[in-house]
């Protein structure tokens, strides 16, 4: 108890933070499937719920990489050095990224070496949990600990920001959390109705202006509105396009200068999304992005369109910013707090 409350004390700034998570951080309850509410628990939301969606939005993945995998050793039927190549070759085709395939060989011939695995079962199991030890993470938590926190999500156009924020909207209400959603891309005409049409769907608020407004305007006035309404979370829908790129960072980053000087002291998640399918360009858009604010974690969407899901692999190492969540679909159920251990089991299986 008293390790507890130090934590909330040392966590918290706010005599109205400090209440709120008196028995456990906030952020725990927000990633944590355990606490998601009884009453609130649907079979689309519960973990078997999650896991077939998770199993089916990576089915081209699984083909491309397990199957494949399954295949070669099944007609090796001994663990060598060819075998090894073979399996390096899958990895690097299935998207997971040169540099990258050939670390996960290198610890796999190590493994098999030091637990003197022979059969190509032990393989298997040997490079699951490899690639799990890969995508592992301890910042993987959304940190929305202040009340109000905000939640900022960037990114080209295109990618998902728009669903990533409805989906989200809703699982953050459905985990007992009052939500408001700021329309920040004024640029595009239709960027408003569409969220719009997500929010009513997550049931939460939106705060809007007309096409062509200040996004910065609309954040603060969304800011002013969570401090009356005692709202937990507020999350910002942002440009993915503006007439240059340097145009798009100018605003984002007087976007962040109004949160910082709104809200100073909160907790500022500012989430870069990646789409799976475009692959190894993810990794220059984090490197553009990340001139603007400090990424602190990644959604990466359409991974249920695409067979190269290794991608997540390559993006986790040579970027090294947490996979917070993940997308597998277009339904409102469909994008999930990323969970490696499950994440490879719905690749690999138990077999
Ligand atoms: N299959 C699949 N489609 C997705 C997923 N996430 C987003 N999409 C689709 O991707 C398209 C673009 O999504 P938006 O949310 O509008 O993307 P955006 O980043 O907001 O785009 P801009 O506002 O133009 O910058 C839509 O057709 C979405 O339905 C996903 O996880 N799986
Ligand atoms: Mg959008």
């Amino acid at each position: 108890m008293a390790k507890d409350k130090w934590f909330s004390w040392g966590k918290k700034k706010t005599a109205e933070k400090q209440e709120e998570t008196l028995d456990k951080p906030a952020e725990e309850s927000i990633v944590d499937e355990e606490d998601v509410n009884i009453d609130q628990a649907t079979p689309e939301n519960t973990k078997v719920g999650f896991f077939g969606r998770l199993k089916d939005g990576l089915k081209k993945t699984r083909d491309s990489i397990t199957q494949r995998i399954d295949e070669v050793l099944v007609s090796f039927g001994k663990v060598d050095e060819e075998l090894f190549e073979e399996l390096e070759e899958i990895l690097i085709t299935s998207d997971m990224g040169m540099n990258t395939s050939l670390m996960i060989i290198d610890e796999l011939r190590e493994k098999v070496k030091a637990e003197k695995i022979t059969d190509t079962q032990g393989v298997r199991l040997a490079i699951k949990e490899i690639i799990a030890s890969k995508l592992t993470d301890e910042n993987s938590r959304l940190k929305l600990g202040t009340k109000p926190s905000v939640i900022v999500v960037i990114g080209v156009n295109g990618v998902g920001k728009t669903t990533s924020i409805g989906k989200l909207a809703h699982y953050l209400k459905q985990h007992g959390k009052k939500v408001t959603v700021a329309a920040a891309d004024t640029f595009r005409a239709a960027a408003i109705d569409q969220l719009e049409i997500w929010t009513n769907k997550a049931g939460v608020e939106l705060i809007k202006h007309t096409e062509g407004a200040d996004p910065s305007a609309v954040i603060f006035d969304a800011i002013q509105h969570c401090k009356s309404k005692n709202t937990d979370i507020l999350i910002c829908d942002t440009a993915g396009r503006l007439h240059t790129k340097k145009n798009l960072m100018e605003e984002l980053k007087k976007i962040f200068r109004i949160i910082h000087r709104e809200l100073p002291g909160s907790d500022i998640e500012t989430l870069l999304v990646l789409d799976a399918t475009t692959g190894q360009n993810a990794v220059s858009q984090a490197r553009t992005f990340s001139e603007v604010s400090e990424l602190s974690g990644l959604i990466l969407t359409k991974l249920d369109g695409t067979a190269k899901g290794g991608i997540i692999v390559s993006i986790k190492s040579e970027l090294n910013i947490p996979v917070k969540f993940i997308g597998v679909g277009e339904q409102m159920n469909d994008l999930q707090p990323f969970n490696p251990p499950e994440f490879v089991e719905a690749l690999f299986g138990s077999q």
